[in-house]
């Protein structure tokens, strides 16, 4: 079979009329970087790259050395080439603007550079996740409040799991696709067209420590999948959770299965675990355009109008049935209030 590079589908999608060439080129210059964040991250212990950097993100959390590294990759890269208005990352409390010396362009880009920062130590599975909205006309300096713009607007959305192989799976609203690296080469070759997530599953990922802590209908929902084929569902259901969003997603986008980040007393106050601009946003986008589908819990991620670059909301996402029924489940509860 004749192997298709990232770069030949991106000019194939541009020859069909669904991207422009700067959006196409903002999406090589991110693969590029992501191919070096891969390399660091390979090196492990001999690369000096792991451990702490003794600094803290705008979220008050520990940064690893591979945080900042990731993060200073994806910007250095992003900087030149003309393609970007401004960049915001998980760990920058301001959007980063594009210095005066080169050219601005029309996206917005904004990246988790390294997700499931706690498991970097560990040499499991870590990733990038990236998300670019249009620039909002007449703006030439973005800031915050240029970004918070709905799920539905984004233009491309993607990640890359840093795992025995590094993956690449890109969303441009024209389905879900999957890339593999080729160390050897250096590229990343086409390896699933058009993902289908399967509708139903008998798959979760929860992190069930917080179980005492959630509301009750998820309480409710995660006691009759553990109650298995003599509960409510009449069903086995097996459990996974990696604690990395990128690898558990990246299951879920292969095998299908469900991924509950719920609210739960200890973040109730932050509004939930993840992150809605630079994690549930894009993640949601790959997933509906997997067919799966991506909720709060309450409603669809991708209708939220935000409020903060930094805000949080609670997760639910992939095999469709499931996270119809996980969702029902608190919209009843909210009803009968
Ligand atoms: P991490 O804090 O290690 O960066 O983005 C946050 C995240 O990881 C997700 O990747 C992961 O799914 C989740 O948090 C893990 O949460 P727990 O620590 O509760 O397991």
């Amino acid at each position: 079979m004749k192997s298709i590079s990232l770069i030949q589908f991106l000019i194939e999608e541009r020859r069909a009329g669904r991207m422009n060439a700067e959006l196409s080129l903002l999406i090589e210059v991110v693969a590029r970087a992501c191919k070096r964040i891969a390399v660091a991250t390979n090196k492990g212990a001999i690369g000096g790259v792991l451990g702490e950097a003794g600094t803290g993100n705008i979220q008050g959390e520990a940064q690893k050395k591979l945080d900042v590294i990731s993060n200073e990759i994806l910007l250095e890269a992003n900087a030149w080439g003309g393609q970007l208005a401004a960049c915001a990352s998980e760990e920058m409390e301001d959007p980063q603007p594009i210095p005066d010396m080169y050219p601005k362009g029309h996206h917005l880009l904004l990246f988790d550079p390294l997700d499931g920062s706690s498991n970097i130590d560990v040499n499991i599975s870590v990733g990038t996740i990236f998300s670019v909205l249009r620039c909002p006309d007449g703006v030439t300096e973005p800031k915050a409040e240029h970004f918070l713009q709905e799920g539905t607007t984004q233009l491309a959305a993607g990640y890359v799991v840093y795992g025995p192989a590094t993956v690449l799976v890109l969303t441009f609203g024209h389905g879900t696709h999957e890339f593999t690296l080729d160390r050897e080469v250096g590229s990343f070759i086409l390896s699933r067209r058009d993902i289908r997530i399967p509708e139903e599953t008998a798959e979760f990922a929860i992190n069930m420590s917080n179980q005492r802590h959630w509301e009750a209908p998820m309480q409710r929902y995660i006691g009759e999948l553990l109650a298995g084929k003599d509960g409510p569902r009449a069903k086995d259901f097996n459990m996974r959770w990696v604690a990395s969003m990128v690898a558990d997603v990246h299951r879920i986008i292969t095998r299908g299965g469900v991924f509950f980040y719920p609210l739960d007393a200890k973040i109730k106050s932050k509004g939930g675990k993840l992150r809605l601009m630079y994690e549930a946003n894009p993640m949601a986008f790959i997933v509906e355009q997997a067919g799966g589908a991506a909720t709060t819990g309450r409603g669809r991620i991708l209708d939220l109008q935000p409020t903060g670059l930094h805000q949080r909301v609670p997760v639910f996402l992939g095999s469709k049935k499931e996270v119809e029924v996980a969702t029902h489940y608190h919209v009843e509860a909210d009803a009968a209030v």
